[in-house]
């Protein structure tokens, strides 16, 4: 079984209600077993600053070979329309985003998908969550997520996190 770690947030409608709903979606799909879930977190928007605070949260799967990334993300995808996802303003509001962040030790380079996900190092509202389900957690080249979480100047209140500009508009870790 392979590892798989996705990030999901929404801060339109009822944002804890629309994690909920995604979950049980991803934890339905034919070949995923054993969710573990962190909390939720309500995050400062990243990105584009004017919009409301997220509810962030982290799931760990362990998924079938018969996944490809590939045929992993479309699925995630297909889960953001059924719960009525609109693409509209990049970075901007949404009702779900489900972002694959790890698909076990992959590396991938693709116009549609890259693994690890590139914004992820960059961004407290994924990386504490995460490091809660797994505190020594590595990406495929070895280095400890641990230690980019504590490059990045955010600050974290029980569950409320800020952080004031990932910096990375346009960009992120390239593959
Ligand atoms: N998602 C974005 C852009 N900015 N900021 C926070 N706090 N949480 C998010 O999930 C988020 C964001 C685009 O996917
Ligand atoms: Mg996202
Ligand atoms: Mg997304």
């Amino acid at each position: 079984m392979i590892p798989v770690y996705i990030g999901l947030g929404s801060n339109q409608g009822r944002p804890e209600e629309n994690l909920a709903l995604a979950r049980k979606k991803i934890q339905s799909m034919t070949g995923v077993f054993s969710t573990l879930d962190s909390q939720v977190y309500y995050t400062e928007p990243q990105g584009v600053k004017d919009q409301p605070w997220f509810a962030n949260q982290v799931l760990r799967i362990l998924c079938h070979p018969a996944w490809s990334p590939q045929s992993f993300i479309r699925h995630l995808l297909s889960i953001e329309g059924m719960l009525g996802r609109k693409r509209n303003i990049h970075w901007g509001p949404r009702r779900i985003d489900c972002d694959l962040l790890l698909f076990g030790d992959q590396s991938v380079c693709q116009p549609d998908l890259t693994l690890p996900h590139p914004r992820m190092v960059h961004r407290a509202f994924v990386l504490v969550p995460l490091l809660e389900l797994t505190p020594d957690l590595c990406l495929p080249d070895g280095f400890r997520l641990k230690d980019y979480l504590h490059t990045l100047t955010y600050r974290r209140l029980g569950r409320r996190i800020w952080q004031d500009d990932d910096g990375i508009l346009g960009g992120g870790m390239s593959c």
